[in-house]
This record gives C-alpha cells, sequence and structure tokens, in this order.
C-alpha cells in the first residue's frame, strides 16, 4: 500500500500533460489507482478513441500553425503602396485570386470530411463489443453517487452495490444507464468514451478492461453541488478474483458477534434503514447506497473520502461536513450510538 502522498505526487505528475484534469480532483488522491488521464487507454474500445483523440489533436495543431503562418505571411509580406487602396494592380488588372481560393477551400473540405469519415468509423467500430458482453451491469446515476445492480438470468446472481464497480478483465461487459433525478454522465475513460444518463430513458453501453487494475471515472455532466465528488472506480480482476468477490457479494450480511456491533445493528435499523439496505437485516432502504459489504469499497460517499480511519464514524456523524448538499441528512446519534452503528458497519465485509 503506497502513502497517500506518495500518490498524490503521483497523480499530479502524471496529470500534467492531461491538462492537469486531475488537479481538479485532489479528492483522488488517496486512491491507489491510475488517475484520471483520458490520453491512456486500456481496453480495445477506448484504444479507438485516443487513435481518433491524437489524429484530431495533431490534425487541429497543424491547421492552426498553417493558418497563422499564412495569416502573419500576408500581414507582413512586402508590397508597393499602391496595393493598398483598391486592390488593383500596377498595371491595371485585377489579381486573380481564384486558385488561392479553390485550393484552401478544396484542402480544407478534404481535411474537414476527411475527419467526419474518422470519427464515423471510429463510432461504428465502438458501436458494439467485438464479442457478447460476458456480463450486464445495470447503473443508475444519482445525486451524487451510482447504484449498480448485477443482472443475471438466475435469480440467485443478482446483486446490488455502489460506487464501485468490478468486472472481469479481458471480456466486453455491457453496462445500461439510468437516472434517479437529473443528467449525469458515466465516464471511465481509459475504458470507454462518455454516455450521457438520461431521466426516464435507458442508455446502453459497454467496457472492457485489457488488464486487471483500477480504473477511475467521473460523472462528466454536471448534475448539481456535488457533481465533482461522483466518482466512479472500476476494478477489473482476473476471472477467479472476480468470481470470488462476487460470491461474497451475494451473500446477505452477518451476523454481528460482539455486543457492541448488536447494539449497532439495532441502531442502524431505526435509524438508517428508510434509506439503506444491509441484505440479511430489516433494513432495506433504497433511497442511498446499499452497504451489504460496505468494507469492501475503497471510498465512502462515492470517492469523496478513503474507507479507513476514523473516516466512517466522521462520516455517519457529519455528512455535510465531509460533503456539504448530500442527500444524506445528518442523524443526531449520541457518542455510544455513533460509536455502536460505526463497529456494526465496520462488520459488513
Ligand atoms: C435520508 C436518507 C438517509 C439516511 C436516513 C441515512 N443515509 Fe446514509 N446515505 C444516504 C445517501 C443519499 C448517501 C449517498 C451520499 C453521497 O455519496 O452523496 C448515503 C451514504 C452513506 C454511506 C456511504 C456509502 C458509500 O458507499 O460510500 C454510509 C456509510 C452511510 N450512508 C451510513 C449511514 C448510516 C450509518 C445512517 C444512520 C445513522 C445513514 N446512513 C442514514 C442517505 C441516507
Ligand atoms: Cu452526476
Amino acid at each position: 500500500m503506497r502513502s497517500a502522498q506518495h500518490d498524490l505526487v503521483k497523480v499530479t505528475a502524471n496529470a500534467a500533460p492531461a491538462f492537469s484534469l486531475c488537479a481538479f480532483f485532489p479528492a483522488r488522491a488517496f486512491a491507489t489507482a491510475a488517475p484520471l488521464n483520458f490520453l491512456q487507454s486500456s481496453g480495445p474500445k477506448a484504444d479507438s478513441i485516443l487513435a481518433l483523440t491524437w489524429g484530431l489533436l495533431a490534425i487541429s495543431i497543424i491547421v492552426v500553425i498553417l493558418m497563422t503562418g499564412l495569416v502573419l505571411w500576408a500581414v507582413f509580406r512586402s508590397r508597393s503602396p499602391s496595393h493598398l487602396d483598391n486592390g488593383i494592380q500596377p498595371d491595371g488588372h485585377r489579381p486573380n485570386n481564384f486558385n488561392i481560393f479553390g485550393w484552401g477551400l478544396g484542402i480544407t473540405t478534404l481535411v474537414l470530411v476527411g475527419c467526419v469519415v474518422w470519427t464515423m468509423v471510429t463510432l461504428a467500430a465502438i458501436g458494439e463489443p467485438p464479442q457478447k458482453p460476458a456480463l450486464t451491469i445495470a447503473i443508475t446515476g444519482h445525486q451524487w453517487w451510482w447504484g449498480i445492480r448485477y443482472l443475471s438470468d438466475k435469480p440467485s446472481q443478482v446483486f446490488t452495490t455502489a460506487n464501485e464497480i468490478h468486472i472481469p478483465a479481458g471480456v466486453p461487459i455491457k453496462v445500461t444507464l439510468r437516472s434517479a433525478d437529473v443528467i449525469h454522465s458515466f465516464w471511465v475513460p481509459a475504458l470507454s468514451g462518455k454516455t450521457d444518463v438520461i431521466p426516464g430513458q435507458i442508455n446502453t453501453t459497454w467496457i472492457e478492461a485489457k488488464k486487471p487494475g483500477t480504473y477511475l471515472g467521473q460523472c462528466a455532466e454536471y448534475c448539481g453541488a456535488q457533481h465533482a465528488h461522483m466518482a466512479i472506480r472500476v476494478v477489473a480482476e482476473p476471472a477467479d478474483k472476480f468470481e470470488a468477490w462476487r460470491n461474497d457479494q451475494l451473500k446477505p450480511a452477518a451476523p454481528p458477534a460482539t455486543d457492541d456491533g448488536k447494539a449497532g445493528l439495532v441502531m442502524f435499523e431505526r435509524r438508517c434503514a428508510g434509506c439503506h439496505t444491509v441484505r440479511g437485516t430489516e433494513a432495506g432502504g433504497i433511497y442511498g447506497p446499499d452497504l451489504s459489504h460496505l468494507m469492501t469499497r475503497a471510498t465512502l460517499a462515492d470517492g469523496t473520502v478513503p474507507n479507513a480511519g476514523g473516516y466512517l464514524a466522521g462520516w455517519i456523524a457529519d455528512p455535510q461536513h465531509i460533503k456539504p448538499a448530500s442527500r444524506m441528512p445528518r442523524v443526531s446519534l449520541s457518542g455510544d450510538e455513533l460509536q455502536a452503528v460505526t463497529s456494526y458497519l465496520r462488520t459488513l465485509h
């Protein structure tokens, strides 16, 4: 495990070429994952998007340099003063500029049409995954977190989690997107381009990670006060590790063993169950994230703080301090109650 300090340096350094996008997301510094860098791809879909990105960028740069050069040349070239008043040549003829206009228009049209064709070809190529998706994940955008449901033909294989998406590496995964409130956008740059998440509509996309690793994403459509704290964390794992994770997630939460934990569960069912589900308990609320296996997630409140140390108790004690305007209200708890609820949540592996 690397230190947060180390990662902060790494994140900032790696983000520099990507116009320091990461500097806007300092909360991600604690994450032991590749920074949110849209100039790195790690899957077949993102590979072709990245080639297009570089290609269009290069063409744009060449055009800007060329046009700047031509403008400067036109401004500073030496010419006879008689040129200046009416564009009529000293010998009385109007200059024939058609050739220049013709060439300029022709080349511009070719370049633009080329860009459009390349873009269309890329869009067509990434529209469908190369093989049948191994898995379908139904994702719901909420202000400001993601609900994640793993679908299956077998009802016993269906489960819900939040914010952290695990996938097997090396196979395409189908993702369906819906919104619980406003327009969001699902974006994991290393794996795929953006797909809008629109209320009243189901959009579909797919992702594939070439190799195991953690890939960060971000809601890419401004969606309110905590839009910047609406992170996406995709953990791609080898097939066997993914299976183990899935089997663990499928299980209901184990009953707490300690007295503190038992008291915490009672308190949780009383104070938190209206919004949160912990499978295997009375708590079945769906307004907030599913907490059945909370402690397997790396962050709290969707990338806002690490799920470590005192952050859990801090979050429960005052979510509005950590994530102002968050849809989780401050629930007033005595010191003992907070302690009990926290130690109960810590058992949710
Ligand atoms: C009114 C509904 C509501 C109540 C009551 C509520 N929560 Fe939440 N909770 C939420 C919402 C919404 C979020 C997501 C906040 C975000 O990330 O923006 C959340 C997030 C969380 C998270 C972070 C989950 C994650 O995956 O990052 C924890 C832990 C949590 N709540 C615990 C509790 C506990 C413990 C209680 C009871 C003391 C409680 N909540 C009461 C709505 C609620
Ligand atoms: Cu959003």
